[in-house]
């Protein structure tokens, strides 16, 4: 049998943007041509869609790495870069997506059903589309943005009605291979399956699923011996069935307290006590497995268990069985009224209604985080001075300066903008727009101590440019 893989951590990454273009129109005999640089291509995404004709989660063990194209930069004469290709991974019916915490984020189920594991990056804007009229030439673009970068676990759970649980040997195979037409592999040793098999029964009107999980031992919810691995795949079922050896030659088993040691561990395992059970008892062909069928059913019967006896040997009580689970089955998909649609769960984003917040942290930092503070510095490119007095005015506009200052920032406290791993930090100077208290002069304009000389430099410049603009405007009467 080809190897089965259910588990997989995957590393996806999105498509960078590409960086927006600054470039100035040039021609001959007109020195101030406007600013015509490209807007960067948007990162391709990496999107995982349910394509029924994928079984399994094997391509993606052989190769965990996947990664989308970036997006390209913009070019002088308004050329746009052109957006990076989306990377489609096609998963099975039934993937569950976890981030490497453990947390579901997506459940996906149903053909054509998509998630987007990883979002590309903004492209950065190009000067044309930077350009105000305050700011009529600027000398600088935005720079594109990382796409989304991480892993997520793709487990396939098997979306089967029913579930055969027991011991190695007790006969699951058998009973798959009797009632359905799939022909799984059965062997007189225990761990004769590996992975789960699927079988499709037709009961009069009902069609339903089974599949069997390999043996359960004691402490197979600590992880003993295969079936923990694979109960799982048991979560989706509705109704689960007890495979019980009448015919063990084991001197310390008896199909009863086979039963209840099944039952520990899947309390251990947890989350499916509100399925119905049903016992099976296999291998009366056997003598002896009759007789003791026929001495412990009273037993189960009192515990409120309904009880099948079969053979899947002889082809004993397969009938009964078949109608019995088949009646459970269409019983449960009518209470449940299968909105099993994909439960897709959205990462909340930690952001008040202004967009960010600002906080103290114990050292006397103060941290801001919010979407968009954080996307501006990323796009920022801090060799450029005047990109870096875009920021400033951006920020200040937000009214992060203001959300500062009220959190009794002072001049000189530091200040981060982002998360812990990955932030800018700057000595921070009031500047004018953020209220009265500043401690310089009205009409300075100095700002986070860090980026002042940058920003002087701007201002000098703009300045310069302001006026040379007015010299312009004054000469030319449009
Ligand atoms: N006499 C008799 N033997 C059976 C019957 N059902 C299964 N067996 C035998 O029991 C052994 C184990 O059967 P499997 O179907 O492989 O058991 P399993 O529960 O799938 O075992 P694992 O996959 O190891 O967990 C095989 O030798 C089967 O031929 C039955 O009804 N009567
Ligand atoms: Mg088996």
């Amino acid at each position: 049998m080809t190897t089965f893989v259910d588990r997989v951590e995957l590393h996806v990454a999105a498509g960078n943007g590409g960086h927006g273009c600054a470039s100035v129109h040039r021609e001959k005999f007109k020195p101030l041509g406007g600013p015509d640089g490209g807007n960067g291509g948007r990162g391709g995404d990496v999107i995982l869609v349910v394509d029924q004709s994928v079984t399994t989660l094997l391509d993606y063990h052989h190769s965990p790495h996947r990664k989308a194209t970036n997006g390209k930069p913009g070019e002088g004469g308004n050329r746009s870069g052109k957006d990076g290709q989306d990377l489609v991974l096609p998963v099975p019916d039934g993937t569950v997506v976890l981030d490497s915490r453990g947390e579901v984020l997506a459940d996906l189920v149903g053909h054509g059903t998509t998630y987007v594991a990883a979002e590309g990056g903004r492209g950065g804007l190009g000067n044309a589309a930077l350009a105000s009229a305050r700011r009529k030439a600027p000398g600088f673009a935005l720079l594109g943005e990382p796409g989304d970068a991480g892993d997520v676990v793709l487990e396939l759970k098997t979306v089967a009605d029913v579930a055969l649980v027991g011991y190695p040997s007790a006969g699951k195979s058998s009973l798959i291979s009797v009632l359905s037409a799939a022909k799984p592999k059965i062997a007189d040793y225990p761990f004769t399956t590996l992975v789960p098999n699927l079988g499709v029964v037709t009961a009069g009107a009902t069609v339903y699923t089974v599949a069997d999980v390999p043996g359960l031992i004691p402490g197979a919810s600590q992880g003993r011996g295969l079936g923990l691995e694979f109960l799982r795949h048991v979560e989706r079922c509705s109704v689960l069935v007890h495979v019980l050896d009448t015919a063990t030659a084991e001197p310390d088993r008896d199909p009863v307290s086979d039963l209840d040691t099944i039952e520990a561990e899947l309390a251990q395992y947890g989350g499916l006590d509100d399925r119905p059970r049903v016992v099976v008892l296999n291998k009366v062909d056997v003598p002896d497995g009759q007789d003791l069928a026929d001495m412990i059913r009273p037993d189960l019967l009192e515990r409120g268990y309904r009880v099948f006896e079969v053979s899947a040997v002889a082809h004993k009580g397969l009938k009964e069985l078949s109608f019995a689970l088949a009646e459970i089955v269409a019983r449960a998909r009518a209470d449940r009224p299968r909105e099993e649609a994909t439960r897709i769960v959205i990462r909340p984003k930690a952001v008040d209604d202004a967009g960010f917040t600002v906080t103290r942290e114990d050292d006397g930092l103060f941290r801001v985080r919010g979407e968009k503070p954080e996307r501006w510095v990323r796009q920022t490119d801090f060799n450029n001075d005047e990109a870096v007095g875009y920021l400033a005015d951006r920020l200040n506009r937000l009214g992060v300066e203001e959300e500062l200052m009220k959190a009794g920032a002072r001049a000189g406290d530091g200040v981060a903008i982002g998360a812990e791993d990955n932030a800018v930090v700057f000595d921070w100077e009031p500047t004018v727009m953020a209220g009265a208290e500043m401690l310089g002069r009205r009409g300075e304009d100095h700002r986070m101590e860090a980026l002042r000389p940058a920003v002087q430099r701007r201002r000098e410049r703009e300045a310069e440019r302001d006026e040379a603009q007015r010299e312009f405007d004054d000469f030319n009467p449009f």
